[in-house]
């Protein structure tokens, strides 16, 4: 039998190379779409890229946007692909308020765009195509936690507005057109390969390089906002679980535990002997206009109905991510030492 073929969105970004990553070790036949940049920015795929002229590859990618919906619908039908992934997005809530017409654009309308171009694909060859949206745990907002399948949505921002419409496009296509897809609400999830602008992140980065003496201070804004982290590699396996399942349906993902922007910087400070309170400043330009105050999901369908639980506890996430971060930071100060870089320039 051929191998399964898989189209992610979004292959580029921290999810879709832990995606990639599981789905080979699946025995998938892995494509991605990503966007034409002026740098290259594979870096998360690039331990797992196999040369296209080397016949054993078995992830591809392809240049395409969520934007463009005649490259969406030409890769569907050229790929014939079992199932796909719609993980690509502008996912960054705070610049989502200083480019909101962008964001709805690839966030909801992207969403739209793939689904219609999974559906007539379906309909023309009557094939049949599983589809996952990357719900988020963002489109709760300000209503109180513990937040499940039944909790209304409340969205705080243009990013999650368009998770909340992206969400319903995916419920909708599923009911207008007997489309097998899910939506994944998935509340926050880490890895060492999270964008250096998302707190966890910016603090593990920032602990590894003041550790080392490459940097003093680290700004952050709202500091009391509680999330329910997980970790990353966790996560993608419940997407992948949604898709197996007989009937498409909707499952949040979280750890149902959550903590503050503070206990993280305690954790991750703590963990190599620093006191966060001497090295941290609050810089106002990192508030958000509404901010979305206590995020803590319950999984308990995911649970009973995927078999699905996270692995990793908050104290293991922290410590992988610092161990990491810290890892680079001292990569980085023998390249500021032997004069290759200064410490303000990235390695
Ligand atoms: P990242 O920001 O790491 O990755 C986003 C991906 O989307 C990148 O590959 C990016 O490409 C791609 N992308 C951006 N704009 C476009 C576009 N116009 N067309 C096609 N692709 C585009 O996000 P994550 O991996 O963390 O998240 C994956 C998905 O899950 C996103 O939709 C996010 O909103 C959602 N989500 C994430 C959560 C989390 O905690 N991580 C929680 C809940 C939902 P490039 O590399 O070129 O920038
Ligand atoms: P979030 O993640 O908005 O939850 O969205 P982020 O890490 O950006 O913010 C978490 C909380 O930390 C506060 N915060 C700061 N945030 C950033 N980025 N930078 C700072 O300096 C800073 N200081 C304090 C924020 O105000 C917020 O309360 C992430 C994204 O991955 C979304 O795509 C995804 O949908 C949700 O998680 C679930």
């Amino acid at each position: 039998m051929d191998c399964k073929k898989a189209l992610i969105t979004g292959i580029t970004g921290q999810d879709g190379s832990y995606l990639t990553e599981f789905l080979l070790s699946k025995g998938y036949e892995v494509h991605g779409i990503i966007r034409r940049s002026s740098n290259f920015n594979t870096q998360r795929l690039d331990h797992i890229y196999i040369d296209p002229h080397i016949s054993a590859a078995r992830m591809k990618l392809h240049y395409g946007d969520l934007a463009d919906a005649s490259a969406l619908r030409k890769w569907v039908d050229a790929i014939l692909p079992d199932e796909v992934y719609n993980l690509g997005a502008q996912s960054h809530v705070g610049v989502s308020f200083e480019n909101p017409d962008y964001t709805a654009d690839v966030v909801a309308t992207g969403a739209l765009r793939l689904l219609e171009a999974v559906k007539t694909h379906c309909a023309t060859t009557g094939r049949q195509i599983r589809y996952y949206q990357a719900g988020s745990s963002e489109m709760y907002g300000s209503t109180p936690p513990p937040q499940d399948e039944a909790t209304a949505f409340h969205p705080r921002s243009p990013y999650a507005a368009a998770k909340v419409a992206a969400h319903w496009y995916t419920v909708n296509y599923r009911e207008a057109y007997g489309l097998f897809a899910c939506n994944g609400i998935l509340f926050n999830h880490e890895s060492p390969r999270r964008g250096e602008n998302f707190v966890t992140r910016k603090i593990t980065r920032a602990v590894g390089r003041i550790k080392v003496g490459l940097q003093k201070k680290l700004f952050l804004g709202n500091l009391k906002a509680s999330r329910d982290w997980g970790f990353a590699g966790d996560y993608v396996q419940a997407m992948w679980l949604m898709l197996q399942q007989e009937t498409p349906d909707d499952y949040v993902v979280a750890t149902e535990e959550s903590h503050t922007v503070e206990e993280f910087l305690e954790e991750a400070f703590g963990y190599v002997g620093l006191e966060w309170r001497e090295h941290v400043e609050i810089d106002p330009r990192y508030f958000r206009p509404t901010e979305v105050d206590n995020l803590r999901g319950s999984a308990a369908k995911a649970r009973s109905a995927l078999g699905w639980k996270p692995k990793v506890s908050f104290k293991q996430l922290v410590a992988m991510m610092v161990d990491s971060d810290l890892e680079k930071a001292q990569r980085e100060k023998v390249l500021v030492e032997h004069g290759f870089i200064d410490s303000h320039q990235q390695p």
